[in-house]
C-alpha cells in the first residue's frame, strides 16, 4: 500500500451560494444559523451553510405545496415535464466535473469515480423518468354486470402531493435523483435535507433544476442537522410521503414520525451483502469484483459486499488475491488520478470503523491485512482483510467503511444459510459459471437484489430497495416511480 500526497484538483471547488433554497430563492436559515463543513482529507474547511430548522422546512413545505396546488408543475402535460427533466440531465451531465469537486472535497470519494460513475448516474435517472413523465397510466377493465347495469373499471394514478427526501452523504447527488426524479416525474413537489456532510451538490443540484424550468416551489433544499431539520420534515403535516436513506436507527424515528401522521414512507436502510464465491467461479475475472464489493468508495456504499462467503475449496485464492488488492491500494488525495483509496467521511466514522477493527481482532478474527489508520491528518484507514465466521460482530453489522470478513462454506446449502443469516437485505452477489447453482440460489436469497458475476450501481431502469433491516419499498424502475403515486380507482355503472 502506497500513500499519496499531491493536492491536484482536476476541478476547482466552487461552492454555490450555501443557504436553503426555497420556493425558486436562496435565503438563509430564520434562525441565522450556519453549520460547518469538513474536508475529510485535509479537515480544512469547505463552507459555512445555512441550517436550517424547523420554521424553514415550514416555509419549504409551504412553497412545496402551493406550487403543486397551484398546477404549474403537477398539471403541466407530462411532455412537458418530460422536457425539463431531460434538461435537467443535460445540465447535470454538463455540471458534472463542478458537482463531483465538490463531493470529493465534502467527503472525500475518488473525483474520478464521482465524475465517471455517480454524476452521470444521477442524469440517468433524470433522463429514465423524464421519459416515464407522459406515461403515467392506470389499468381499464370490464367488469361483472351488476343486474341489468354494466360495469366498467379503471384506475388514476395521480401525484401524490409534497415529497420529504432525506439523503445521505456517501453518494448525495445520485440518491437524491433516484428520489427527485421520479417524484418530480410523478409531478409531486419536493422538499430535500441532504446530509450535514455533504449538502452542496444538492444546492447545486437545485440551481440546475431551476436553470433547466423545474418551476419555483417543486424543489426546495433545506440543508440542516437531521434531528432538527430532517426529523422537523419528517414529522411535517404537509408532506404526503417521506423518502429517506441513511441508517437504520434514523430509519426508525423516520417512521414512527411519519406514521403518526399516517404518512407513506420509503426506506433505503444499508446492509451486509454476502458474497457468494462457488468453486466454478471465473476467479480471475471476479476477484476484481469481490475486491470492488468491499473497497470501492472506502466501503461506504449500502450494496457492498463485505461478507465473503467462499467455498473451502477456493478459499485461499480468494484471500490471497483480496488482500493483494487490499496491499496494491494507494490511500490518499481523493483528487489525485493516482489514489485508489479516497477518505472516510468524517471523524465519528473513523472512530466507528476503527473500533470495529479492534473487536474483530478482540473476537478472535484473523486479521490479514490493514487494519490501522494512515496518517494523522485527515480519515484514512487502509484496506483491511479479516478471516473469520458469521457470528463475528464485523459479519453482522454495517461498518461502512473498506472491512472485508471471509467466511467459508462447504455446501450450498451452508452457504444460502449464511447469506440469509443477517438482519439486512438489501442485495447479494453470487459468483459462478454454473446455471443451475445461480439460479437455483437466487430464489433462496432474502434480498432485494441479487448480482451474478459482477456489481455495480443500480440502473434506473430496475428496481432498488432491500428487507428487513435494509428497509421498506423499492426505488428506481417503474416501482420507484409508482411509490410517487396515489392509485384511485373507479367503478363506472352504464
Ligand atoms: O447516518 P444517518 P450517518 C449507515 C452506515 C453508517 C451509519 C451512520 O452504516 O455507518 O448509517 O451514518 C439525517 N431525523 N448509512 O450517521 O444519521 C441526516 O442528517 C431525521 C447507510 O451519516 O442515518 C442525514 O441526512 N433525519 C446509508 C441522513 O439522516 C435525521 C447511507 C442520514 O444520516 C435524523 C448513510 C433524525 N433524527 C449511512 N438524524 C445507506 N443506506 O446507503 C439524522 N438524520
Amino acid at each position: 500500500m502506497t500513500e499519496t500526497t499531491a493536492a491536484t484538483a482536476p476541478h476547482p471547488v466552487v461552492v454555490p451560494e450555501p443557504l436553503l433554497r426555497i420556493g425558486g430563492r436562496a435565503v438563509p436559515a430564520r434562525s441565522g444559523a450556519t453549520f460547518t463543513s469538513v474536508n475529510p482529507a485535509n479537515e480544512e474547511v469547505v463552507a459555512q451553510i445555512a441550517a436550517g430548522g424547523a420554521a424553514d422546512i415550514d416555509a419549504a413545505v409551504d412553497a412545496a405545496r402551493a406550487t403543486f396546488d397551484d398546477g404549474a408543475w403537477s398539471q403541466m402535460p407530462g411532455a412537458e415535464r418530460g422536457r425539463i427533466l431531460s434538461r435537467a440531465a443535460d445540465l447535470i451531465e454538463q455540471h458534472a466535473p463542478e458537482l463531483s469537486a465538490l463531493e470529493t472535497a465534502e467527503m472525500g470519494k475518488l473525483y474520478a469515480d464521482t465524475v465517471a460513475g455517480d454524476i452521470p448516474a444521477a442524469a440517468a435517472s433524470f433522463r429514465h423518468y423524464a421519459g416515464w413523465a407522459d406515461k403515467i397510466a392506470g389499468d381499464a377493465m370490464l367488469l361483472p354486470d351488476v343486474g341489468t347495469q354494466h360495469r366498467f373499471g379503471y384506475t388514476l394514478r395521480q401525484p401524490l402531493g409534497v415529497v420529504g427526501a432525506i439523503t445521505p452523504w456517501n453518494n448525495p447527488t445520485v440518491v437524491a435523483a433516484w428520489k427527485v426524479a421520479p417524484a418530480l416525474a410523478a409531478g409531486c413537489s419536493v422538499v430535500v435535507k441532504p446530509a450535514e456532510d455533504a449538502s452542496l451538490s444538492t444546492l447545486k443540484l437545485a440551481d440546475l433544476l431551476a436553470e433547466a424550468g423545474v418551476p419555483d416551489g417543486a424543489f426546495n433544499v433545506v440543508p440542516g442537522l437531521g434531528p432538527e431539520a430532517g426529523a422537523a420534515l419528517a414529522a411535517h403535516e404537509g408532506i404526503d410521503k417521506i423518502t429517506f436513506t441513511g441508517s437504520p436507527a434514523v430509519g426508525k424515528t423516520i417512521t414512527s414520525l411519519a406514521g403518526e401522521k399516517f404518512r407513506k414512507v420509503t426506506l433505503e436502510l444499508g446492509g451486509k451483502a454476502p458474497q457468494l464465491i462457488f468453486p466454478d467461479a471465473d476467479l480471475e475475472a471476479s476477484l476484481p469484483w469481490i475486491a470492488m464489493g468491499n473497497f470501492y468508495h472506502q466501503g461506504q456504499v449500502c450494496a457492498a459486499g463485505t461478507r465473503v462467503i467462499v467455498h473451502e475449496s477456493i478459499a485461499d485464492q480468494v484471500v490471497e488475491g483480496l488482500v493483494e488488492f487490499a496491499r496494491g491500494a494507494v490511500v490518499g488525495d481523493p483528487f489525485d488520478a493516482a489514489t485508489t483509496q479516497g477518505t472516510i467521511v468524517n471523524r465519528k466514522q473513523l472512530d466507528r470503523i476503527l473500533g470495529y477493527i479492534d473487536k474483530g481482532r478482540a473476537e478472535g478474527a484473523e486479521l490479514l491485512t490493514g487494519g490501522v489508520r494512515v496518517g494523522d491528518r485527515g480519515f484514512f484507514v487502509e484496506p483491511t482483510v479479516f478471516r473469520g465466521n458469521n457470528d463475528l460482530t464485523i459479519a453482522r453489522e454495517e461498518i461502512f467503511g473498506p472491512v472485508a470478513t471471509v467466511i467459508t462454506f462447504k455446501t450450498t446449502e451452508e452457504a444460502v444459510r449464511l447469506a440469509n443469516t443477517t438482519k439486512y437485505g438489501l442485495n447479494a452477489f453470487i459468483f459462478s459459471q454454473n446455471l443451475s447453482t445461480v439460479h437455483s440460489v437466487i430464489p433462496q436469497l432474502r434480498v432485494g437484489t441479487v448480482w451474478v458475476n459482477g456489481w455495480g450501481v443500480p440502473d434506473p431502469s430496475l428496481p432498488w430497495g432491500g428487507r428487513e433491516a435494509s428497509g421498506i419499498g423499492r426505488e428506481l424502475g417503474r416501482s420507484g416511480l409508482e411509490a410517487f403515486t396515489e392509485e384511485k380507482t373507479v367503478h363506472l355503472g352504464y
